[in-house]
């Protein structure tokens, strides 16, 4: 399936940012191009990069940590520095061949050292925080079905090459019984090897990976659990940022800033430290840009953790206390999805934190679609995990998503009491507590008159959106009572929208449009009268008509005339 979960950087637009923030320090790096990119191991060669906290470790128990020079020399391999790898046209047929087996470039993830280099991404502010000179330590669980040997391996060497050894506890494989020969005894002999404790633990049966991080986490040993994807590189000064913030408040679930690595080329692209996260109606995880507000909030400072409504979930630091304290993982949800919205309302609304320590950069291969199977069917599956987070968290705000979503009502959810009663126990606040005080950005609208199908009295048809994107023209067709592309929240903002889209004109005669909201009103903005009927466009003055004879499916913005064809009836129980 594409984009799962919409959760794909690249099949985000709009108001998510696309800006990359390679440069300043690229120079550098190229200087130094020879130099291990372990620049802790020799804190004299550039004061550039001697941080307080590896001044730190050198007058600390931990001064025995010295890290081994892990970088290959540049020149010799591709991808060196993060850098694309191209593939020449004669090797075109076996890399198109290799990609099906993970949906990601697997001949160039091959051709790439598992220790390659990358450039240090940060902000320059970052590069001279101080940390605590106490950070707890931690344990990595990476989980994993079939993943390929070079993405795995070059996600645990990224771990090894760039957090300080005195905080790195051990690292936990979990094997979610994957069917390719090179995770079985090979992994198991290789980790071995490894210069920092690692080990492999297999479900008895596929469980998902909801399931195997709660069997990676049983086994921590570390103060805190820190969970990755079996993608991912680390970057220097990666771990830090996100310890320090768990130091100075436990109840803190910090991520770090998740950037891209290339599907196609594996090339390292950092990712905006201006995007957060959010959700649309469908409970897809989504990035929105960062509003001013939170900005503010921090004075201005990019370098300062950003508080995020949600996260992505696979990548994030958490006090292993907490984390059970917290509820863990709901373990009725299945393979994947969803308990990354779970998790995040549970940590806001029961008295934690939510943060993207801007500091803290892990890159993370993308995919346009999943390689492995849903045993039972992929929207069964994401709709079962989505129905137990709304059963349990979204309270009247569920019906956003079952109304945009009516097929998801008919998914078995199991039972949820216990999730209900941890949500009790731990005296958790309510969702609009959350909207609130957490998203008032939010695409679920805090305050809303109604929700429902929008039905004109002449035509007897529903406006529509004809499952039409950003940009494109509002429909109309025949109402069939079912939700989905006919369901309109009219919102107290003045906003009739439907998920993160809302009607908008930007001329007396339309067209009426479905554009991103943006809260501002504007072009945005309607009055519903109800004893006229009529849906008034704010700026123009103009009514909301049905479409001509000659353009059935084009509902119109025409002078008001208060004729039947302007009638519109908001009213869930109403039907024809
Ligand atoms: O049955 C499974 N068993 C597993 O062990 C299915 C998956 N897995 C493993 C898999 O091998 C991988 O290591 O679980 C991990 C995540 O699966 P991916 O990489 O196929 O999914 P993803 O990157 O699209 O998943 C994002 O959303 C998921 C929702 O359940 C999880 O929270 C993932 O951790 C999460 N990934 C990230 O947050 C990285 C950034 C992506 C974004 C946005
Ligand atoms: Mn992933």
């Amino acid at each position: 399936s594409e984009c799962l979960g919409g959760s794909c950087k690249k099949g985000v637009e709009d108001n998510v940012i696309a800006e990359k923030l390679i440069g300043e320090d690229f120079e550098n790096v190229e200087n130094n191009a020879v130099e291990p990119v372990h620049h802790r191991a020799a804190p004299s060669q550039s004061r550039h990069h001697v941080s307080s906290i590896s001044r730190t470790y050198q007058t600390s128990a931990l001064r025995r940590w010295k890290p081994a020079p892990t970088v290959m020399p540049v020149g010799k391999r591709p991808g060196e520095h993060g850098k694309p790898v191209h593939i020449p046209s004669e090797k075109e047929a076996e890399m198109k061949e290799k990609f099906k087996l993970n949906q990601f470039n697997l001949l160039a993830s091959d051709m790439i050292s598992l220790n390659r280099s990358l450039s240090d991404v940060r902000l320059e502010g970052c590069k001279y925080k101080k940390y605590p000179t106490l950070l707890p330590t931690t344990s990595i669980v990476i989980v994993f079905h079939n993943e390929a040997w070079s993405t795995l391996l070059r996600t645990v060497w990224s771990v090894i090459n760039r957090s300080p050894r005195p905080l790195l506890k051990e690292i936990i494989l979990v094997d979610d019984a994957s069917e390719r020969d090179h995770l079985g005894r090979k992994l198991e002999e290789y980790v071995k090897t490894l210069p920092v404790r690692v080990f492999v633990l297999r479900t008895e049966k596929r469980s998902g990976l909801i399931r195997a991080r709660l069997l990676g986490a049983k086994h921590v040993t570390g103060q805190v659990i820190t969970f990755l994807d079996a993608h991912c590189e680390c970057t220097e000064g990666w771990l830090e940022p996100l310890l320090a913030r768990i130091v100075q408040d436990r109840k803190t679930v910090v991520c770090p800033i998740i950037d891209v690595i290339s599907d196609e080329t594996f090339e390292y692209i950092t990712a905006s430290d201006m995007t957060w996260g959010g959700f649309n109606w469908k409970l897809n995880f989504r990035w929105y840009r960062v509003p001013q507000r939170e900005m503010d909030r921090r004075g201005g400072d990019r370098t300062a953790p950003l508080r995020t409504p949600t996260m992505a979930g696979g990548l994030f630091s958490i006090d292993k206390d907490y984390f059970y304290e917290l509820g863990s993982y709901d373990e009725g949800m299945d393979i994947w999805g969803g308990e990354n919205l779970e998790m995040s309302f549970r940590v806001w609304m029961c008295g934690g934190q939510l943060e993207i320590a801007t500091c803290s950069h892990v890159g993370h291969v993308f995919r346009k679609s999943t390689p492995y199977s849903f045993p039972g069917g992929t929207s069964r599956i994401v709709n079962h995990n989505n129905r137990r987070l709304a059963e349990v968290w979204l309270d009247q705000w569920k019906e956003f998503y079952y109304n945009i979503n009516p097929g998801a009502r008919n998914v078995e959810v199991g039972d949820v009491k216990a999730r209900r009663d941890l949500r009790e126990k731990l005296q958790c606040k309510n969702f609009r507590w959350y909207l609130e005080n957490v998203y008032p950005e939010s695409q679920m609208p805090l305050e809303y008159f109604y929700l429902g199908d929008i039905r004109n009295v002449a035509s007897r048809n529903c406006l529509d959106t004809m499952g039409r994107k950003s940009g494109e023209n509002l429909g109309m067709t025949y109402c069939h009572n079912l939700g989905g592309n006919q369901v309109f929240a009219y919102t107290k903002r003045q906003q009739i929208m439907s998920d993160d889209n809302c009607l908008d004109a930007s001329n007396k005669r339309g067209p009426v449009k479905l554009v991103r909201c943006h809260g501002m009103g504007g072009n945005q903005a309607w009055v519903y009268d109800e004893q006229d009927k009529t849906i008034k466009h704010v700026n123009t003055g103009s009514c909301l008509q049905k479409p001509d004879p000659h353009d059935v499916n084009l509902p119109l913005l025409r002078p008001c005339n208060f004729d039947e064809s302007q009638q519109w009836i908001m009213d869930s129980d109403f039907k024809w």
